[in-house]
This record gives structure tokens, sequence and C-alpha cells, in this order.
């Protein structure tokens, strides 16, 4: 498997925000931090892809909102906030080596954030960046069952839900209802912002801002990262990487 991952921007205090108050990035510990989030994923096993960073994307590390892959193709998004447009291009040069690349299309808007596929179901949150016109596409563009999911009070879908195991989910209530997720085993958040881990394969990677909720995964193999910096900026672990399985016989590096 493959983490794409792209650079922090010199220029992430200019990043959008929404929910959360400016308060001072520090560049330098962003970047630490990132790059150990970057040696995690590699000690996994990943290759790890790094894209530059474009400064006049201040939210270009945030690579997740710009595309959803899927095992079959790259849905290449068109991002909610308009100053992140601009960052899907250099991501679809390097998916476009990997998979079929297809597009969101105006008047869509999706932020990969709003995009949690579970086995054969594909859930999109309903967001301040994701809307109806972008499920119809996706429905479209993957042949999928792919279902709405209202979201308020925070970001992304993924800022309220994500999946820590086989069959279990960590959910934040307060920013959406669950009644759709309720064939799955549901944790719920202990910390408002929790809900955002990062499975991969049988690994949870965690923040670890979050002690109260982290105490309730236990029972997983949890690595925890310090996020802090970019947290700032309203990003999480998921926010950070695209997951590819890369069947091209394309090499990594
Ligand atoms: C934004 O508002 O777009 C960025 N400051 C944060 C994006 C975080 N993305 C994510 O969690 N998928």
């Amino acid at each position: 498997m493959l983490a794409v991952t792209r650079d922090v921007a010199p220029s992430i205090n200019s990043c959008e925000l929404t929910h959360l108050e400016p308060e001072p990035i520090d560049v330098e510990r962003a970047v630490a931090q990132h790059e150990k989030y970057r040696r995690l994923l590699a000690s996994l096993g990943l290759d790890v892809i790094s894209i530059p960073a474009d400064a006049r994307h201040p939210d270009c590390v945030f690579i997740e909102d710009t595309a959803v892959v899927l095992d079959e193709l790259a849905i290449i998004t068109r991002p909610g906030a308009a100053s992140r447009r601009g960052e899907t291009d250099a991501v679809a040069n390097v998916l476009a080596k990997f998979h079929p690349l297809v597009r969101i299309e105006p008047p869509a808007t999706l932020d990969g954030g709003d995009v949690l596929v579970l086995d054969d179901r594909i859930y999109v949150g309903l967001s301040q960046r994701t809307n109806e016109a972008a499920i119809a596409q996706l429905r479209t563009l993957t042949g999928r069952e792919v279902i709405g999911v209202p979201v308020r009070g925070c970001l992304h879908l993924k800022s309220a839900i994500t999946r820590v195991s086989r069959d279990a989910l960590l959910v934040n209530r307060d920013w959406i209802d669950a009644a759709p997720f309720r064939d799955w085993t549901l944790i719920d958040v202990e910390e408002p912002f929790a809900a955002n881990a990062l499975r991969i394969g049988e690994v949870v990677i965690y923040p670890s801002a979050f002690p109260r909720t982290l105490a309730k995964l236990a029972h997983l193999d949890v690595r925890t990262v310090d996020m802090g910096e970019l947290a700032r900026a309203e990003g999480g672990v998921t926010c950070c990487s695209l997951l590819v399985y890369n069947n091209s016989g394309h090499s990594a590096k």
C-alpha cells in the first residue's frame, strides 16, 4: 500500500478555519510532527510518497480532501473552499500513475474528509464543504450505494466518525445522527475532537491529545502521534494522507 502525502506549506498560518479561532501555528513544529506521522506510516510497511508543498495553498498538507481513492479508481474532488481548488492538480498527477482518474464537476463540491468508505458503502457528509450534487455524481461514478449524512458543528464527516476496527466506529454523536451506522459497534468519544482515527490494517493511528478516548481503544493496536500544530489548522490524522493500493506495477518512489 502507498500513502500519498504532501509537505506542510510555509503559508499554513493562512489556512481556512471554520470552527476554531486562529492561533499561531509553529511551522517548524508542524513540519516535525508531520514528518513523524510519515515515519509512522513507513514503519507500518507503507511506501510513503511526498508531494512538495505549494505556498499558494496554505492547506495543501491536508491532502485527503483532494481525492477519494477506491480500489478501482481515484476520484479527484472539487473542494468546497475555493482557496483549496488549486490543490488537486499536483495530486491528480501522482494518482494517475496508479489508478484511472475521474473528477467531481461543478456544481458539486466535495472534500475527501467527508467521505467514509465502509466496505461496499460510501457515506458522505453533507457539510459546509460537500453538497447533494457531489453525492449524485459519486453514485454515477462509482456505481456504489452512496448515503448522505448531515453534519453539524464540525468540519467534515470524518471529524465525527471513523472506523477503528473490523466492526467498530468511533463517533461523536453531537455532530451526526448515528442512526445510519446502527449495525456497527459504536464507541463514543470522551473529547469532542477525538473521533478522527486512521486505521491501517489492524493498526489505528491516533492523536495523543485525547487520552480519555484513547483509554477506550485499549483493546486495539493504537499508535499515537502528536498532531498538535496541524490540529490548530483543523486537521486530524486521516487528512494528511491518501491510501492507495498499488496494483499498477509502478514503483512508488
Ligand atoms: C480546511 O479548513 O480545509 C483545513 N484548514 C483543514 C482541513 C482538514 N481536512 C480534513 O480533516 N480532511
